[in-house]
Order: C-alpha cells, then sequence, then structure tokens
C-alpha cells in the first residue's frame, strides 16, 4: 500500500496463468464493518478472465457489488457496479487507461512446498475508490477479506472456491463468514497504526538540550 493505491497479491495453486487459456474469474472479497449484513461480502475487485476471452476491453479488472448473498459461498454471487453486465462503464467501474486499477500475472515462481505458483497482483487507485466507483470504499475502514475464485465463467456466476481452506476444497461446503482475513484498516500510514509513546517518553525527547556538532 502506498499513497496511491493499495495492492492485493494472490498466490495460486498454478504454475501458469497463461493469458490465451485461462477462464476464471479470480477476486478479492471485501467485507466491510457497518455495511449490508455482518460477516457478508460488500464488494469485489474481480478479474474476470472469462469475459475478456469473448469481449476484450469489456471486461478484465471489474468493479463489483453483493448481488446474492446466501448462506455458503456457492450461493453467492456479484453484480457490476456499473449495472451492465455486458460493457465496462466508466466510471463508475475502472478504465481501461490512466491508471484506476490494474492486474499484473507473475508466472511459474517456485515454493519450498508445492511446486511453481503463479502470482496474481491487484493494484486498485485510491483516488478511483474515493472519486469514481460509487462504493464508498474509503480509507481508514474496517475490511475483512477473502479471496474466491469462479471457474471457467465470468464475475456473474456463485463463487467456487474460497481461500482459507484447504486447497480445491468446493465452495458450497464453507459457510460464508468463516476463514476471513483478519481486519485491516486501509489507507493507515505506519505511524497511526504505531501505539503512541508515553507522555514521559515524549517528554524526555522534547526536553533533551540541542546539541551542536562540528
Ligand atoms: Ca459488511
Ligand atoms: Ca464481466
Ligand atoms: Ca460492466
Amino acid at each position: 500500500m502506498n499513497h496511491d493505491y493499495i495492492y492485493f497479491r494472490v498466490r495460486m495453486d498454478i504454475a501458469a496463468v497463461a493469458a490465451d487459456t485461462y477462464r476464471d474469474t479470480v477476486g478479492i472479497l471485501i467485507d466491510q464493518s457497518g455495511v449490508g449484513t455482518p460477516g457478508k461480502p460488500d464488494f469485489a475487485f474481480m478479474w474476470d478472465s472469462k469475459g475478456e476471452e469473448t469481449k476484450a476491453g469489456e471486461h478484465g479488472l471489474e468493479m463489483t457489488q453483493l448481488d446474492t448473498g446466501g448462506a455458503a459461498w456457492n450461493q453467492t454471487k456479484f453484480d457490476d457496479v456499473d449495472g451492465n453486465s455486458a460493457k465496462k462503464i466508466a466510471p463508475p467501474d475502472f478504465a481501461t487507461s490512466g491508471g484506476d486499477g490494474y492486474v499484473r500475472l507473475v508466472d511459474g515462481q517456485s515454493t519450498l512446498n508445492f511446486g511453481d505458483t503463479t502470482f496474481i497482483d491487484y493494484a486498485i487507485s485510491w483516488n478511483y475508490l474515493l472519486t469514481k466507483s460509487g462504493t464508498g470504499l474509503s480509507t481508514n475502514q474496517t475490511w475483512s477479506l477473502q479471496v474466491g475464485s469462479i471457474a471457467n465463467a465470468t464475475d456473474h456466476n456463485n463463487i467456487t472456491t474460497i481461500s482459507g481452506v484447504p486447497s480445491h476444497r468446493p465452495a458450497q461446503s464453507q459457510p460464508v463468514g468463516a476463514n476471513r482475513s483478519t481486519p485491516i484498516h486501509p489507507g493507515r500510514n505506519r505511524f497511526q497504526n504505531r501505539t503512541p509513546w508515553p507522555w514521559r517518553a515524549w517528554r524526555f525527547v522534547y526536553s533533551m538540550p540541542p546539541v551542536w556538532c562540528g
């Protein structure tokens, strides 16, 4: 995370995500505290590679919101914030140029325990989120995250695989709300996250006499 973008890295259980053959949707699912039903996701940054296959430039990285929220992940799906499943309308969706958001694929990265992996990296512009998305997503909120994927289908379908559980476990056995990330507070800088110094420490620092060097 920096002043301009918030970043996510997803480690895939496959060695390569070939652009000409990979046809899943992979999304960062966000449960924003105080919005919607507690424990259920509200928004998702979706990378729709399936839709991109048939209509290049109208899919790819998409800003979505919860459409149907069931008790299990295979009853849960999202819908575009732009209200059009066939077109990318920006704003409120990510524009295809201008830096609203990026997806980067890093193939063939070796691991200690399970062969090669691919990273899917997301970079989401704070300026886009704050001024264009219409989602209300902002810095200094409380988010719980999960990664969900939809096998060989677009972002308009039920989640089929979810993170935080053993590999390849189907989503139907996973209740929504379980195995989420610990809450994050996006956009806080390192000083805000630090426990404040006690008053005596501040007093000591500020009462030291000036030291002349040279
Ligand atoms: Ca919520
Ligand atoms: Ca789509
Ligand atoms: Ca759309």
